[in-house]
């Protein structure tokens, strides 16, 4: 890790003989590369950053608490009782080990520390980058019966390290000014954190986290006993559960420490989490497919072994095993290789073996001893086995009776000419007459019209066929050309930009948020790459002489209300995409250089996941609150 990104960095890079304020001074000319941004995630990095080498310390066995406050004054302070950095003299570097993990990139690993070094996957970069980021930083060192201090300005030490004080305890506690020459706006985001923090806390459970915001005087403490099996139980709070413990596998095989936790509701989506390092890997990776292959395994031998599945009926597939499974799989290694695009898969194909070893052994283990539980949720993946066959039935007559062959586009589809689909738009529209507005309307060049009519299928509630069976669904489907299933194939995608058009009233949202839940279920892959997008109608239009203006949001129509005081106006409110006409629609929402879209994304899987189930699932009460933090999951683009 330390010499790969060195290596990146600059070819002539050399460990030893690069001067340190260097390093630091490249950290400060391009802090992007280091922590990703400036704005308030690079800002919020520092304070992770700080936090991930105390969870390194919780990680080693040292440490069992660790303490966070932002103070009035944008300082930010982090408290752990771990080993504490050392503090004698390097034969290297010649300063104290302290002054090393503080002044040189990645120090921390040659120093004896970070076995299972927390990291970002681009980033996880150490200490020495939020002390070359702030204006001043002190560190305080409690360790072999001594108190240390070090001061810092901008990366560079004011001063030695001092002694001032005597302690029997151990521990370090860093406190940093994210300095204003980089960072333009300190401005911490409370609630963010608290989410990251708290996520680390389920992700070590032996570790307690608190967080004190002394700006507003908030604080909250994290400490989660059942580890990843608390943040299982909590995903299935408000679900119907087919056993009432999620089932616990823990182990570390060959240095890499693995815990799953695994409990089945009785819905029909898959709700599972991984990660590696405590990093959530969105694009799951080699610890994900061990999981699958190892559950896929142990209860079709179960089943088979007590007779629950004939000997005459074929195995269970892993998608009928994953119908309403709630999981938590979380890998711990000394060198985790994070792959793709966005470095959310992890890539250490030995982890896949050891991931099976350990979920086969204690799962089994929990099946033998827990026949009742097991029968359950055998029960369960019959029946999504029998709907998985049902619908297949479905599928294979329908494109029987309407003589259509599997893949055939749907007759309400308008193509577009371009054969490119980098360039192409699919617009998914609300009713037959926008649709019929929006063929008349476009550019037929790049973009293909699919009128969906009324409601779609509420997919969270409905088993595989009936998804599978629904016409608007497999309209999608054939549509975008990608299949759908254990794994939809994107270079098959027809159209790279997918965007849902409805009106701009409740039962257009209500038609959005199903489209929505439709794809984050299946085709979470077209989301996490940026396909899908949301169009943006006008509410208004205001006339004024032959000027005429369109407005998005309340508030923009009053300011262009008030701006435009004085003129005759006239005001149009639209209810509708089917009250304009082709060419207003066009103009306002179709046409690329004057439109808006929203670009959906996922902003933090653990909310994603928790939020379609509440607003798509049977539990009522929980809906409402949701409803107005939506708009988190989906920022605004520029195109
Ligand atoms: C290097 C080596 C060791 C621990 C640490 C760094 C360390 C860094 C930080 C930063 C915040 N809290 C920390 N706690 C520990 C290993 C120490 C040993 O072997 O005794």
């Amino acid at each position: 890790m330390l010499q790969e990104t060195n290596n990146n960095k600059s070819e002539d890079y050399n460990a030893e003989d690069i001067r340190i304020l260097d390093g630091l001074e490249a950290v400060r000319r391009r802090p992007g590369m280091y922590i990703g941004s400036t704005d308030q995630h690079g800002l919020h990095h520092l304070v992770y950053e700080i936090v991930y080498n105390s969870i390194d310390e919780a990680m080693a066995g040292y440490c069992d608490r660790t303490q966070v406050s932002i103070h009035e004054d944008n300082s930010v302070t982090v408290i752990d009782n771990g080993r504490g950095i050392p503090v004698d003299i390097h034969p290297v570097t010649n300063t104290s080990a302290l002054e090393a993990v503080m002044t040189r990139l990645h120090a921390g690993a040659k120093f004896g520390g970070h076995t299972y070094m927390v990291s970002s996957g681009l980033h996880g970069v150490g200490a020495s980058v939020v002390n070359a980021l702030s204006s001043r930083l002190e560190v305080e060192v409690k360790r072999q019966g001594k108190i240390y201090r070090h001061k810092y300005q901008q990366g560079t030490p004011l001063g030695d390290l001092e002694v001032i004080g005597n302690t029997n305890e151990t521990g370090t506690t860093i406190t940093f000014l994210a300095d204003t020459e980089i960072f333009s706006e300190l401005n911490y985001d409370f609630n963010t954190i608290c989410q990251r923090l708290k996520e680390l806390a389920y992700l070590n459970k032996n570790l307690e986290i608190s967080f004190k915001d002394e700006r507003v005087d908030q604080e909250a403490t994290f400490y989660f006993e059942g580890g990843i099996a608390s943040l299982v139980r909590r995903f299935n709070k408000d679900r119907q559960v087919l056993h009432p413990q999620p089932i616990y596998s823990s182990g570390t095989v060959n240095s890499t420490m693995v815990e799953v936790a695994v409990q089945y509701n009785d819905g029909f989506s898959e709700s599972t989490l991984s990660f590696a390092n405590c990093v959530n890997t969105i694009d799951g990776g080699s610890h994900l497919t061990g999981f699958r292959s190892a559950l896929t395994r142990v209860l079709n031998d179960y089943a088979r072994k007590n007779k629950l599945l004939k000997d005459t009926e074929p195995n269970l597939t892993g998608d009928d095993v994953r119908d309403g499974l709630t999981s938590v799989i979380s890998v711990k290694l000394a060198e985790p290789q994070f792959e793709g695009q966005t470095k959310a898969k992890l890539g250490n194909p030995e982890v896949k073996s050891q991931v099976e070893a350990i979920v086969a052994d204690g799962l089994s283990l929990h099946l033998e001893q827990h026949p009742d539980e097991a029968r359950a949720i055998i029960d369960k993946c019959l029946i999504a086995a029998k709907a998985r066959e049902a619908a297949r039935k479905a599928r294979d007559l329908i494109f029987k009776k309407s003589g259509l062959e599997a893949g055939t586009l749907p007759g309400k589809l308008a193509s577009c000419s371009e054969s490119d689909p980098r360039e192409c738009e699919l617009y998914l529209v609300e009713g037959d007459s926008a649709g019929g507005s929006a063929k008349q309307g476009r550019d037929r060049r790049f973009q293909a019209i699919l009128p969906l009519r009324g409601k779609i299928l509420n997919v969270e509630k409905a088993p595989k066929d009936k998804v599978l069976g629904h016409e608007e669904i497999r309209a999608i489907i054939t549509a975008l050309g990608a299949g759908i299933g254990e794994q939809p194939d994107l270079s098959k995608l027809r159209y790279h930009r997918i965007i849902i058009m409805t009106d701009a009233d409740v039962d257009g949202s209500h038609i959005r948020t199903l489209l929505l839940t439709f794809f984050y279920r299946n085709m979470m892959e077209l989301i996490i790459q940026g396909h899908l997008f949301i169009a943006q109608p006008p509410l208004y239009r205001i006339q004024a002489g032959k000027q005429q203006f369109w407005t998005y949001t309340e508030k923009e129509n009053e300011a262009k209300l008030k701006e435009l005081k004085g003129n005759k106006l006239q005001l149009q409110r639209y209810k509708g995409l089917g009250e304009m006409s082709p060419e207003q629609l066009w103009q306002t929402t179709m046409n690329p250089a004057s439109r808006t879209l929203l670009k959906v994304e996922i902003d933090d899987a653990m909310a994603a996941d928790r939020i379609f189930h509440i607003l798509m699932g049977n539990e009522v009460p929980p809906r409402k609150s949701f409803i107005q933090a939506h708009a988190r999951s989906v920022r605004n683009l520029d195109i």
